[in-house]
Formats: structure tokens, sequence, C-alpha cells
């Protein structure tokens, strides 16, 4: 049921969603898109797991079962894992750029399974939690807490040791690929010391499924082949090479780290259910917290910053990554207070009532460029799931209401411009429906 409702019924959009996440399903997981990513990604499938979850609490086990049946010795989960069926070309970089069997095989790369060698920002604990608790008797009766619950705490541990690059509890990403927002105006400056990989050398293969002026451009895939190229290079080894300034691309995200302290959370939870102690995943939820506000909270923007490890600074760029904090549960309330209010004012307060993936003040805004503007679903999602932890369900009625009617309206599209709410990027698309669907239920 639709708790806010402009949509006269949510049946027809339940329904709707329902269908793509039907045809995007592969039988083991489920692609974003059917053209544009083929594959597996990983912090899609945690999102779709969450919508999925309410249609069939089996097939969400399943999508989250999958994905981590790929992780790594190190306990690293890869942002994409490959489908050996789809043929190759169809997506850059595919698994003959990452050659991760062989070039990941000192950080245990399964043998079994082609992935790439980054990673995306941990959800999957959430997931897991939630998915969980659609159908707790069918989750015991197949075992999965107990079977993912070794696999999460691996995951974490790899955040906390190895990607620790700041020493101070954040975990640092490596590769704009990483905290999933790729083009966003904050990797400008740190992206900027990166010398691209020849135009030559490489061949995009989403230029064939999106118009070009959605996406990044050919400067910046440049670049994130250079990043990925010299990692892949080192054998995908973190510490101490990433420590290094020969990786010149480091930084702490906070939307990352927001979703590292929540799944910290949601890590109790579980930790709780199976009779274990939950509290070092409180404490550990408490530190990240704290770092965040430590070291990436700018009091004078009200919303929280990337901090540039390699210039050890902040960078000045006001991203709906930095409001992502808000879906921390222990977030503390003045900066919950702040967040709110950033959220809802002139940076962020667009046309389509969905909150914009950046700065809508900034020269460097654009409505329709992938990251540097446009509204994305999973962002809107986690905001107003923030926004109603936080007591603030007003305003998260406000943006459910928004995201379910431009999400319905535009075809599930993976983006939309946030003034008018137009469809952008590729329709059907995964992750939209899925949190469509959670929305409304
Ligand atoms: C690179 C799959 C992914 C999302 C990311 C989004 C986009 C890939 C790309 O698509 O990134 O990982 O090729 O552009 O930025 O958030 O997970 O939907």
């Amino acid at each position: 049921m639709l708790r806010n409702s402009s949509v006269s019924s949510s049946l027809p959009v339940a329904a709707a969603a329902a269908k793509v996440l039907e045809a995007n399903w592969t039988g083991t997981a489920t692609v974003p898109s059917r053209g544009l990513y083929p594959h597996q990604w990983s912090w899609d499938s945690a999102f779709i797991a969450i919508g999925l979850r309410h249609i069939s609490a089996l097939r969400a086990r399943r999508e989250l079962e999958t994905l981590l049946a790929a992780q790594w010795g190190d306990g690293r989960v890869p942002h994409i894992v490959f489908n050996p069926g789809v043929p190759a070309g169809a997506y850059f970089p595919g698994p003959a750029f990452w050659r991760s069997s062989t070039a990941g095989a000192t950080a245990g790369a399964p043998g079994g399974a082609e992935t790439s060698g980054i990673v995306q920002p941990p959800v999957h604990a959430l997931a897991a939690w939630l998915v969980h608790r659609a159908d707790p008797v069918g989750s015991w009766r197949a075992g999965f807490l107990p079977r993912i619950y070794p696999r999460l705490l691996a995951w974490h541990r790899y955040l906390r040791e190895e990607r620790d690059l700041g020493g101070h509890g954040l975990a640092a990403s490596l590769h704009p690929w990483e905290p999933g927002m790729d083009n966003s105006p904050c990797w400008d400056a740190p992206l900027a010391r990166v010398i691209p990989a020849p135009a030559d050398s490489f061949r995009r293969a989403d230029l064939s499924h999106g118009a070009g002026a959605d996406r990044p451009t050919d400067l910046d895939y440049g670049r994130y082949v250079a990043l990925a190229t010299a990692y892949r290079d080192r054998g995908y080894a973190d510490t101490p090479s990433l420590k290094s300034p020969a990786h010149p691309f480091a930084v702490e995200d906070p939307g990352s780290n927001a979703l590292f302290a929540a799944s910290e959370h949601a890590l109790a939870e579980i930790a709780l259910a199976l009779g274990a102690d939950p509290q070092p995943h409180l404490r550990r939820a408490a530190r990240i917290t704290r770092a965040l506000a430590g070291r990436l909270w700018s009091a004078a923007d009200g919303l929280f910053l990337v901090r540039d490890l390699r210039a050890d600074a902040l960078v000045p760029q006001l991203s709906a990554a930095g409001l992502l904090p808000l879906a921390v549960p222990g977030l503390q309330p003045a900066l919950a207070a702040a967040l709110a209010r950033t959220a809802t004012g002139p940076h962020f307060a667009a046309g389509s009532g969905l909150i914009p993936s950046y700065d809508l003040t900034s020269p460097a805004f654009s409505p329709t460029r992938y990251w540097r503007g446009p509204a994305w679903f999973n962002v809107n999602w986690l905001l107003e799931r923030g926004l109603r932890l936080h007591g603030y369900a007003d305003r998260a009625d406000a943006l459910r209401a928004a995201a379910v009617r431009t999400a319905y309206a535009t075809g599930f599209a993976e983006y939309a411009d946030p003034h008018t709410g137009d469809p952008r990027g590729s329709r059907d698309f995964s992750w939209t429906a899925a949190l469509t669907l959670d929305l409304l239920t």
C-alpha cells in the first residue's frame, strides 16, 4: 500500500516494477539492465534484493548468495561478477580486462568465476537483514543467516583492515567506480592527477546503449582505465601499495562509509538473531560514525564532504553522497537535522521533488550527465529511509511520493532530470523497479 499517494493506485506500479525484475532475472541473479549492464553488480544486487523480497524472498536470498559466492579470499566483494554466457565486448571493461582469476590469485580471487577487482559500497548486510525479515521462516529453513554472516564479516573485515588507508576508521575508495557515483564532480580534482590511458587503447561499449551526453566523457574513461590497470598490475594488492603516492586516487567517501556504518548496525541485528554478540558491530558502527563526523563533516556546508587522501584535504563539492549519512541510525541528531535542512534547501531542492546527485547551484551541475546532477533512485531511497529514521516523516513522505511517481512515469529509468523528472540513461533499470516496490510496500 502506498502510504502517501499521489499515484491513484499502487497496483499497476507494483505490477510494472515486478515485470522489470522478472525480465532482468537470469536464473541466479538480476542484471541492472539488459543492454547496458549485462552482468551482476555488487551494490545493485543489494538494492535489487531489497525489492525482490516483496515478490520472492527465495530469489532475494539467491541474489545475495550468488554475489557472495564470488567473494575473494581476502574478503572483498567484487563490484562485477561476469556472466560467462554474455559475449565478450558486450560490456567494457569485461573479464579480459580484469583477469581476476590470474591477476587476483594472490588476493584470493575465485578460480571458478571471473569478476572485477574493485569494490562498491557495502549495502549487503543491510540488504541481508531486510531480506531475512521479509520471510523469517523461509530464511531459517534455508539456513540463510548462518551461511551469509561469516561472508559479511569477512567483507567488513576487508574494508576495515585493508582499506583504512587514512588510518582513522574510514574505508578508502581507490577508483571512482568504487563509490558507485562514477563521474561525480567530487572526483574531478583527485582524478586530474591520473594520466589517462590513450583513447585508442580501449573500446567503450556503453555508448552503443545510451546517449553520449548522458554518460561520462572519453577523458573520464581514459582515467578510469589507467587507474584500474595499475591496480590490476599490482595484483590487486591493497596495503602497502595503495598507501604509496604511486596510486594517485584515494578518497574517503561519505556515502560508502555511511552505508558501511548502516550495515554494521544490520550486522548487530543479524548477530543477535544468531545468538552471537552484537556489541562488536555496534562499537564498529559508532567508530565509523565518529570518524565520519570528525573527518568529513562540514558545518559551513551542512553536509559531509569527500576527503582526498593524497592532498589530505576536503573536496569542496556538495554531492548527494554527503547527505547519505542520514541513513545511519546512530548519527547525532544535530547532524541529522542539518542534513535534513540541506537536502530540502537551495542546493538540493529540485522541481521533480527528487534529490539530485549534485549541487544544483554549482557551475559543474548538469541535469543530464550521469552523476553530475541527475536524480538516482537508490540515493533517493536511502534518503527517504534516513529522513524517516531521524523523525522527518513529512519530508520522507514527499520524497517517497516523488520517487514512486517519477519511477513509474519514466519506465523505471536509470536516472532522471531532477528539474523535470524526464528519463535519462537506460529504462527498465532493476534497482529503480526494486526500490519502487519497496517504497510501495
Ligand atoms: C561501472 C550498474 C552500475 C552502478 C553504478 C553506475 C554504473 C558502471 C558503468 O552502473 O557504473 O561500475 O559502467 O558506468 O555508476 O553505480 O552500480 O548499474
